[in-house]
């Protein structure tokens, strides 16, 4: 009881804001520094006179103080242990436990992490840290400690002062970047439904709290830019009901003195295979069935030409929910109207907008076009669309010839000797026609969505700096797994090999070109199964691509090639199972089917289809298929700085067209496209300083609070975690040159007009004066724990805080 003594005699009458704030913070520190085992005391501490008389600015004291209690009730409803106080800022510090950090257990084994992680998930503790990496267990419920008093408490303290968050990480991030003029990237990774895209959500969230987007309209439009883009490019999976189909990279631009002025996001391989067709069990893109159930009223199911009654065949009608249940209908029209504000918020014009749809309704009028064969004079096999009603709706949304669309789709023109010659196709060659050409209007559109956001969001992307945010589709391995699961599976490959190189790979490497002493430690390079994925000439890639030029291949002749070529111990032949072959994977070994990988490797899109779609007068269009899609070439110093940083083996001096272009062109496969968004998005990555989370599933069934051991303990394993923990506690995660150190920190321990010599010697002053411990020096740089850099930015903010002031003292300006 005496732990809840309240003040006998706390002055309501104390008016200096200073005064008051002193004594409020006493007193709440007072009472709540205890047990919230203890709840009754909560009310009775709002009841206290003290609280009920404040009134004027001490009524806002009071309701902070109701709202944080509340939340600290939540968080820390099970926890014992925990404490809070109030700091001089008012606000609430829940005091951290060595618990928080793996990196302080005391036993280092999985048995022990594993228990240690358990323990915590069941108080509801979801995130705890190794050194300054984040684990993340997804609690498949939604807790209450993303609000904006949560921003504000993880804004700018000590890591150490409150319990591990995301937001901790991106304020990590966000410090680094305006101490050191630095872009900064946020890595996340983990497998599918572990929680990278959330993660990611509250990342931009954090980020527009921290970047003070005073612009109301600006952080609205920050802020929408993912439910947007997920609409087309995430669709409902075995594994997760909302899965990200396309990698992401969203960065954040920031002014130097850390006012967010915009955002850029990068695409990656959207899913377009997904737009005709989807395992038993899965969904289409969520904004089909979102424009379903928004586009239902009379008149604008004329104007978007939906078609009614029975599901659209590209929409799987045991999963059409839309069609037959009011319920999901309400859902996905609260959606829609989500995305309608989305679109208009962000700056997106109405007859945009209306394009867009014009183009999505097509898609599905497009997929349901069938063919039928008809026998003529000189043929028997060529086909005709036996309904048109679909075709008309079709070429009326798209805005062209209906009978151009259907010659388009049922023929077409081949050039030999000088002679052009309309060629018939089969109905099988025609619904191949119909299908490449919904899945390139789909990819077409969302790339231009992407990249009006782009323009829309980034005044000027040429200044400033960055926070990256990279958001991937996770490792998948589902019962029957084809080319889409090769390419995801390949770049959580090289998203796993970007951790090793930073966590350990270079790190050793420093210890001994520098002549360090430290233990080195032993990890799982997964680098043979890049190269064997990325290698050429003879990279499984490489060979998909050479056997993908043939016509007559067949995916036999593929399984024979990767075989015959393939010989490593990554890559397994089953015995009885035909056209399948296997790959032991970083995450586990994962069996896939060769079914459909030539066809959808080479991706084709017939000019016939092309040509008519640019005659199109929808504005929109004509610019989806006006000119070819071209990235740039690599520029050469890019290229090194990435192959110095990251040394994969990979094509990189490519120019790389979009992979339908006109026949004339040479073709890029799928497979080239990919090796280049790689690159691409490595390129991005290395330039930043990286911070890593790693999000972990707690189990397969979506279930809160429920730990399955094994699971866990087969992704810790996978994902290197023990030895993580290892090298966090062993290894300096830091390394700098000395000239960088002290010109970084010399207001530590030098005046500011000294401009001392950065020298080795002058690095020690530094430390010295900091009164940092553990650290080492090397020949050439400062060797850090992670913790140090931490404490050095504090005092280094601390340092010019005061120099400022004096500044402005000495010129005046404070009287
Ligand atoms: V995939 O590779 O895109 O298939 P992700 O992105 O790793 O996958 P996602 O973020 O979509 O997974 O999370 C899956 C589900 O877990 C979400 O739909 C939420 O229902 C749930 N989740 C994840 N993180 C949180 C969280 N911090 N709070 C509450 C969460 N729920
Ligand atoms: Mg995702």
């Amino acid at each position: 009881k005496a732990l809840f003594k309240i003040p006998r005699n706390p002055s309501p009458t104390l008016r200096h804001p200073e005064e008051w704030s002193r004594s409020f913070s006493h007193f709440i520190s007072q009472c709540l520094i205890k047990d919230f085992e203890a709840r009754p005391s909560v009310t009775h501490l709002l009841e206290h006179p003290f609280i009920k008389q404040a009134h004027g600015k001490d009524i806002a004291l009071r309701q902070q103080l109701a709202a944080l209690i509340q939340e600290q009730q939540q968080i820390g409803c099970k926890t014992k242990s925990k404490h809070v106080r109030i700091n001089t800022r008012k606000t609430l510090i829940i005091e951290s436990c060595p618990d928080d950090d793996l990196v302080n257990l005391e036993f280092l084994d999985e048995e022990t992490i594993i228990s240690h992680l358990h323990k915590r998930y069941d108080e509801l503790q979801v995130y705890t840290y190794v050194g300054d990496i984040l684990i993340a267990l997804n609690p498949f419920q939604n807790l209450s400690i993303y609000s904006p008093q949560f921003s504000k408490l993880y804004h700018g303290v000590k890591r150490a002062d409150n319990p591990p968050h995301i937001f901790a990480t991106a304020d990590a991030a966000y410090q680094g970047m305006v101490t050191f003029c630095k872009d900064q990237c946020i890595i996340i990774s983990g497998e599918s439904g572990a929680g990278k895209t959330e993660s990611a959500h509250l990342i931009v969230q954090h980020l527009t709290f921290l970047g003070k987007a005073n612009n109301r309209t600006l952080r609205e439009k920050i802020l929408q830019v993912n439910p947007l883009v997920e609409a087309f490019g995430n669709a409902c999976t075995a594994i997760n009901d909302n899965s990200s189909r396309f990698g992401k990279y969203l960065e954040m631009k920031f002014t130097p003195t850390g006012a967010v002025i915009g955002a850029k996001i990068s695409e990656y391989l959207l899913e377009k295979s997904r737009v005709i067709k989807q395992a038993p069990g899965e969904e289409n893109f969520h904004i089909f069935y979102y424009i379903y159930a928004g586009l239902y009223h009379q008149d604008e199911l004329k104007t978007y030409r939906l078609p009614d009654g029975t599901p659209p065949r590209y929409i799987d009608s045991q999963h059409c929910k839309v069609m037959q249940d009011i319920v999901s209908r309400k859902q996905y029209k609260e959606q829609f109207d989500a995305i309608q504000e989305c679109f208009r918020n962000i700056g997106f014009t109405e007859e945009e907008v209306d394009s867009a749809y014009k183009i999505l309704s097509a898609i599905l009028n497009t997929g349901n076009i069938e063919f039928a064969s008809i026998t003529s004079q000189h043929q028997t096999d060529i086909s005709e669309v036996p309904n048109s009603e679909a075709l008309e709706n079709a070429a009326s949304l798209l805005s062209i010839g209906p009978e151009e669309l259907q010659e388009a789709l049922t023929s077409q023109c081949v050039v030999t000797r000088g002679e052009t010659i309309i060629r018939s196709n089969t109905v099988d060659k025609a619904a191949d026609v119909r299908d490449a050409m919904s899945k390139a209007l789909y990819g077409r559109l969302f790339s231009w969505i992407v990249n009006r956001i782009n323009s829309l969001l980034q005044p000027d992307m040429n200044s400033g700096m960055n926070v990256g945010i990279l958001d991937i589709f996770g490792f998948e391995n589902f019962k029957k797994n084809s080319f889409e699961q090769l390419c995801i599976n390949i770049a959580n490959e090289q998203i796993q090999f970007y951790f090793n190189q930073h966590i350990f790979a270079l790190e050793q490497m420093e210890y001994q070109s520098e002549e360090v002493d430290a233990s080195l430690v032993e990890y799982e390079d997964n680098r043979p199964i890049l190269d064997m994925f990325l290698q050429k000439p003879m990279g499984l890639l490489s060979l998909l691509d050479e056997e993908s030029r043939f016509p007559q291949a067949t995916d036999q002749t593929l399984v024979d090639k990767f075989e015959d070529n393939l010989r490593c111990k990554y890559f397994l032949i089953p015995k009885r199972v035909e056209l399948c072959f296997g790959i032991q994977h970083y995450a586990g070994q994962v069996m896939y089917n060769v079914n459909g990988f030539l066809e959808k490797n080479r991706d084709t899109l017939p000019a016939d289809i092309v040509v008519v779609l640019r005659t199109s007068e929808n504005k929109l269009l004509q610019q989806l298929f006006s000119s070819p899609l071209t990235k740039t070439v690599w520029p050469d110093h890019q290229c090194s700085v990435l192959i110095a940083t990251v040394c994969v083996q990979v094509d990189t001096m490519e120019m790389i067209r979009h992979p339908e272009e006109t026949t004339k062109m040479r073709r890029q496969t799928v497979a080239s496209y990919f090796r280049y968004s790689l690159m691409d998005l490595l390129s991005k990555m290395v330039v930043g300083q990286p911070h890593f989370v790693r999000c972990i599933k707690p189990n397969d069934d979506r279930q809160a609070l429920c730990f399955c051991k094994e699971r866990v303990m087969v992704q810790l394993r996978y994902t290197g975690i023990l030895e993580t923990v290892n090298i966090r506690r062993q290894g300096y995660s830091h390394r700098i040159l000395f000239e960088d150190f002290v010109n970084r920190y010399y207001y530590l321990a030098f005046r500011a007009h000294e401009m001392p010599e950065t020298s080795k010697e002058n690095a020690v002053a530094i430390l010295e004066r900091a009164k940092l411990k553990d650290w080492v020096l090397g020949k050439t740089k400062v060797f850090l724990k992670y913790y140090h850099v931490e404490q050095l930015n504090l005092l280094l903010r601390e340092v010019i805080a005061r120099v400022v002031v004096m500044q402005a003292y000495t010129k005046g300006w404070l009287g």
